[in-house]
């Protein structure tokens, strides 16, 4: 520890730090990003001058999938829609079954969806004050029939999201930093390079940092990620100082002028204070080149991980405080209602949903959209 603090008054007094060193060559990365835009297909547009609240993110024209995808062409993959990809969740499914076995207004039907919301993760609390509000409001003979019910039960879902539901602007720093963190496979890794890929082709510049010395597998990860994408990755291999690999990333980032900085770091358990502690570290030597960093603490979340991941977050609110949320792995068979849960506990900006393992398929989250993926209009 004090060596490292050391080295770091031994950095601070140069003018002009020279680039650390960096283990895949900078690329051109417009030509590399280019062949994956289909001609035809939307381009991405420009940053608008407004102020980062106006700002949509741009929706992706169909961007390829994991690192290899950069060499086929987009065309040839149809993007899949949230309804394609959350139809299979046993939120979906309960949901649909639900309302065909109970195609006329009862208290039987709010009983059952009271257990088919808990049993699909959404917490007891949000549940609690969904029912609620729906018996009052069955009771006072506010729906006409079950589909009304439905109406209002799809409108109440969006608006436990709608508040949540903001987008990650990167625009208001340069270097913007990015520090992911989560527990253990949770999708940390693979998030990063979906998002290179995805700010590539917005037209920013990125540095990738491997900040999870842990393990050898995991720096090989990104960096292949890096390679095969034509973004940089800054690391020191298996065993380094977490802390002093992203610190020398963010000079590097700034020597080079890079748009962006996304930080990977080591899967931990929220339960095991020394990691934790790792994470409070990384914050407090950014801190060093620019006190505002990193601009966002992106926890991704496994979304198949079910009530645990709200103690999750919370370790991680004290550990390192976060600014925002993914949840992965919300296709196949996940239930899906921890995104609601999430939203009603810490009213966190979710920032991304991954619905599957291509690139395309980590999504800007939109409220209206996950609400559609999972109980359509009508039925
Ligand atoms: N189906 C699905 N799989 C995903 C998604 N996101 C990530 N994965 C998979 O989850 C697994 C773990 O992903 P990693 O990115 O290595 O997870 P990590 O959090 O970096 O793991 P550690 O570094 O070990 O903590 C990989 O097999 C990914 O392909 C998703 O949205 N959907
Ligand atoms: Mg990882």
């Amino acid at each position: 520890m004090s060596s490292f603090w050391n080295k770091l008054a031994n950095r601070k007094p140069q003018p002009a730090p020279p680039p650390a060193p960096v283990n895949v060559a900078p690329v051109d990365i417009a030509s590399v990003a280019q062949p994956v835009i289909p001609s035809g297909s939307p381009s991405i547009p420009a940053r608008p001058e407004a102020g980062p609240s106006e700002w949509q993110a741009p929706v992706l024209p169909n961007i390829a999938n994991g690192p290899d995808d950069l060499l086929v062409p987009a065309v040839a993959r149809p993007r899949r829609g949230w309804r394609e990809r959350l139809s299979d969740s046993g939120f979906a499914r309960g949901l649909s079954a639900l309302f065909a076995r109970n195609p006329a207004l009862s208290d039987e039907l709010l009983d059952e969806l009271e257990i088919t919301l808990l049993s699909a993760d959404v917490g007891v609390t949000a549940t609690s004050e969904l029912i609620e509000d729906l018996r009052r409001r069955l009771h006072k003979r506010e729906f006409a029939d079950a589909a009304a019910l439905r109406e209002a039960l799809r409108a109440r879902l969006a608006a436990l999201l709608e508040p949540v539901a903001q987008p990650l602007d990167p625009r208001g720093h340069k270097p913007f930093v990015l520090l992911v963190v989560g527990v253990n496979g949770v999708g940390k890794t693979t998030t990063i390079g979906k998002l290179a890929k995805r700010f590539t082709l917005e037209n920013h510049t990125v540095l990738l940092a491997a900040g999870d010395t842990f393990r050898a597998a995991a720096v090989a990860q990104l960096q292949e990620w890096g390679s095969r994408l034509g973004v940089p990755v800054c690391a020191q291999g298996q065993g380094a100082d977490s802390a002093s690999v992203i610190f020398d990333a963010l000079q590097m980032a700034v020597a080079h002028g890079k748009d962006i900085l996304i930080a990977d770091t080591a899967g931990r358990l929220h339960t095991r204070s020394g990691l934790m502690d790792e994470l409070a570290k990384v914050r407090r030597v950014l801190g060093k080149l620019d006190a505002e960093a990193p601009h966002e603490v992106l926890m991704v979340i496994d979304g198949t991980t079910g009530q645990n991941a709200i103690n999750q977050v919370r370790q991680f609110i004290d550990a390192i405080g976060v600014t925002g949320l993914a949840v992965t792995k919300l296709d196949g068979t996940a239930k899906g209602g921890v995104v609601f849960a999430l939203a009603r506990e810490f009213a966190l900006p979710i920032r991304y949903v991954g619905l599957g393992e291509r690139a395309e398929d980590l999504r800007v989250f939109d409220a209206r959209a996950f609400v559609d993926g999972l109980l359509p209009a009508g039925g």
